[in-house]
């Protein structure tokens, strides 16, 4: 049956058809306060009095005492549903608190038995978990209010319910890999929408839009973001709602480089302690290595006077913002610079003078997005509905630009949907934010680059080239006892957390933007990560195909610390998926395929070393099989591999044929999957000819297999060739050069089929 909406009169409720074998019965419902300021509810199709209207076009018109409400619907060729509601008030301004498009009571089971699905959990923002849990699990909060103000959305009425799983924008219950209910908003530009799932007594469904008490004119019709349900094998689901929503976006995704950018960011070694010649010494370093690829020096947190105060400079840099962005542009780099444009410091010149331009609440104390240890203070949001404060923006950044830098990195910005008294009472905390991002991008124009941190993300769509998607790397591969404690639910920094949220959310690259997935840190001193850890970090950033910054002072790094970011530099131009990310949490399998081959990360979560099976992809005997980091073919059988403790295996699966073939190489880890390194046979002078380009590391491996029947021709080795070794099914070759390199390997066809004898 075509999925639709009918409204059954006898029970006074709507019911949902078409998504499960029997039809099942929803409500819809509307929180506002009417004009005198009376909270009041309109329920529609809930069982209640209320019986509807058709729309002449098709749809349920419902009039209740202050409000009308239109209830559309259109089924796609996927057999997905989208609902459509409109608002109208009748009889006078509203302010509308809430919109519960759906809320799928005693029947969502028929749709999906919670005890046998998992329920994939989408986070509010950047920093926030995103990941798929047992359906019945408790839900995840804080013990901390400044991890909720600044993870979470807890000015959502449903923050906090002990009942059920909190997801923001999307949310899938799968019950097995073929069958999964996807419930996503998509869009989130009037309304803040989330899904809950109650796990706890009655399970219930529920899609929630907050309006956060925004003014609705009498007369004036407001159109909510439309919710979408489908039902169907849950990765197409996850990743035709990325489809749907870039679609349904009414700013479309600015274009996006084909390859995402890649740079030096000062955060995570020198934190806030960054000084002016940091900059300069680091800047330097990459541009005297420009095989890395990196093209972008970008300042964080930690030069600015005050926190809201961002063209006036501390004493760590007695030269100005300007001289520092000329200096990064004399070295032929993009320089970016870190804000937080959407708070500031009550200490900041900006909260002396210009007090008005500070959120409040319905006391008029300003609205805290909660207390930072790294700035030993806690900070409040602003009001950008305000024009004195807008302009403000506008001027801020339009400044930072013609001051000569490129690149925004615009962070904390749920700053931005905090609930308050804004000026403009008209705009809902998601639109007022969209406003801001509006101001943002008009002030830095369409070509310079902004990067989201600590963002809504549906809310950034249409905005922004990249996203931050997950929490913070650190130098170390878990949150400590306590902070994790403090912190549950939350993006507590880690390495591991990093890794998890770049994996559950690779159905946002290049789609909604391209995806931050925050530094790479390779260094071995000031850091508790081990060799495994750092190669898992490169692994999950490498394959993700996001933006690649390294993080740690260059002008202090080992050469062969160093040497593990070239394994991955420059980017690449292709991104990973996790085929397993809907069934465990986090992830384990990370996978890739181009170039006719199949790369798959397999990551050891466990505390201890152990034996990880490989895919069954993998150990088709039809594959020749590489490991990167061992820099090894595995044997013809293998079916396991050993991994240490948080360590990964990146193996490339490449098919067996007739002919030499190279199937695997050190130079970089995803260069045989997106064509930088290219190897091809050219049968009627028997010539394998290996190309290599865009690669930052300058010795390296050559795996070549030689097949039965073939033989190499000796006296041909060419001079990039430093040394040659046989293994099982062929040989290895070192190489030492610059890219772009061509090597030529002569073959002789053997009149007898005869084998290489193994090492
Ligand atoms: C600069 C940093 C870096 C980093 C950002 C962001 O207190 N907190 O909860 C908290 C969370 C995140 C955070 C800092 C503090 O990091 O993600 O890359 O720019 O700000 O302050």
């Amino acid at each position: 049956m075509k999925a639709g909406v009918a409204f059954d009169a006898g029970a006074g409720r709507l019911v949902l058809e078409g998504l499960s074998e029997r039809a099942v019965r929803f409500g819809a419902r509307v929180a506002y306060r009417d004009g005198a300021g009376q909270r009041r509810a309109l329920e529609i199709g809930g069982g209640g009095g209320l019986s509807p209207a058709p729309l002449p076009e098709g749809g349920l018109a419902f009039d209740g005492a202050d409000l009308r409400v239109e209830l559309r619907w259109a089924a796609d060729a996927d057999g997905g549903l989208r609902l459509d509601l409109t608002l109208l008030p009748t009889a006078g301004p509203i302010l509308l608190d809430a919109v519960i498009p759906m809320d799928l009571g005693p029947e969502l089971p028929t749709l999906a038995p919670l005890d046998r699905c998992r329920f994939f959990q989408h986070g509010f923002h950047s920093w926030t978990p995103c990941r798929s849990l047992p359906a019945t699990a408790p839900p995840e909060y804080p013990r901390n209010r400044s991890f909720a103000l600044m993870n979470h959305y807890p000015d959502s009425p449903l923050w906090g319910r002990r009942d059920g799983l909190l997801s923001n924008q999307l949310a899938l219950l799968q019950a097995g890999a073929g069958d999964a209910l996807l419930a996503a908003f998509l869009r989130q530009e009037q309304g803040l929408g989330e899904l809950f799932l109650r796990n706890r007594g009655a399970p219930a469904l529920l899609a929630h839009l907050d309006h956060g008490g925004a003014r609705l004119e009498r007369g004036e019709p407001l159109a909510c973001d439309p919710l979408y349900l489908a039902r169907g094998p849950g990765l197409a689901l996850l990743d035709r709602f990325a489809r749907l929503a870039v679609e349904a976006a009414s700013v479309p995704p600015p274009p996006l480089a084909a390859r995402s950018p890649a740079g030096w960011c000062s955060w995570y070694e020198l934190y806030t302690g960054v000084r002016e010649e940091d900059l300069r010494a680091n800047a330097a370093a990459i541009a005297a290595r420009p095989e890395l690829g990196l093209t972008l020096a970008q300042l964080d947190d930690g030069y600015q006077a005050a926190l809201g105060d961002w063209r006036e400079v501390n004493r760590k840099f007695p030269s100005g913002l300007a001289a520092v962005a000329a200096e990064i542009g004399r070295r032929g780099l993009g320089a970016g610079l870190w804000t937080a444009p959407l708070l500031c410091s009550r200490r900041s010149r900006l909260a002396r003078e210009r007090p008005e331009f500070l959120l409040r609440d319905e006391r008029g104390r300003p609205v805290s997005c909660g207390f930072n240890p790294m700035w030993r203070e806690s900070v409040v949001a602003l009001d950008l509905t305000h024009p004195g404060a807008a302009a403000w923006l506008h001027e801020t950044f339009a400044a930072l630009a013609e001051d000569g830098f490129d690149y925004f990195k615009v962070d904390f910005m749920f700053a931005g949907l905090r609930h308050g008294r804004r000026h403009d009472p008209r705009l809902s905390p998601v639109a007022a934010y969209r406003r801001a991002m509006s101001i943002l991008r008009g002030a830095i124009g369409p070509r310079r680059f902004l990067l989201g941190c600590g963002a809504p993300i549906g809310a950034s769509l249409g905005y922004v080239d990249a996203m931050r998607v997950s929490e913070d790397v650190k130098e170390d591969w878990a949150p400590g006892a306590v902070l994790g404690w403090l912190g549950a639910g939350c993006g507590v920094p880690s390495a591991s957390g990093a890794i998890r949220n770049t994996m559950t959310r690779s159905f946002l690259h290049r789609r909604f933007w391209l995806n931050d997935p925050d530094c790479l840190l390779v260094r071995r001193d000031r850091s508790r990560l081990t060799l495994a850890e750092v190669q898992s970090l490169a692994t999950a950033l490498g394959m993700s195909g996001g933006m690649m910054f390294l993080s740690d002072d260059l002008t202090a790094l080992d050469a062969d610390r160093l040497d593990l970011a070239r394994a991955v530099l420059p980017p690449s131009a292709l991104g990973a998926t996790a085929p397993d990310v809907l069934e465990r949490d986090p992830p384990a399998l990370y996978q890739v395929e181009g170039g006719g081959r199949r790369l798959c990360g397999v990551f050891r979560w466990e505390d201890e070393d152990g034996e990880a099976a490989l895919p069954a992809a993998l150990c088709d005997a039809g594959f020749y099989k590489y490991e990167f980091w061992r820099d090894a073919a595995l044997p013809a059988g293998a079916r396991s591999i050993r991994i240490a403790r948080h360590g990964v295996a990146a193996v490339l699966a490449t098919p067996r044929g007739e002919v030499p073939a190279v199937i695997g190489s050190s130079l970089h880890l995803m260069a045989l999957v997106d064509g930088r390194i290219e190897g091809r046979f050219e049968a009627e002078r028997g010539e394998l000819v290996i190309r290599g380009r865009d690669l930052a590391r300058e010795h390296g491996s050559l795996w070549v297999a030689v097949p039965a029947g073939w033989e190499l021709d000796r006296g041909e080795l060419p001079a990039e060739v430093s040394e040659a070794a046989r293994w099982a099914e062929g040989m290895r070759l070192m190489l030492r050069a610059k890219a772009p390199w061509e090597v030529r390997l002569r073959f002789r066809a053997t009149d007898r089929k005869r084998e290489w004898p193994a090492n």
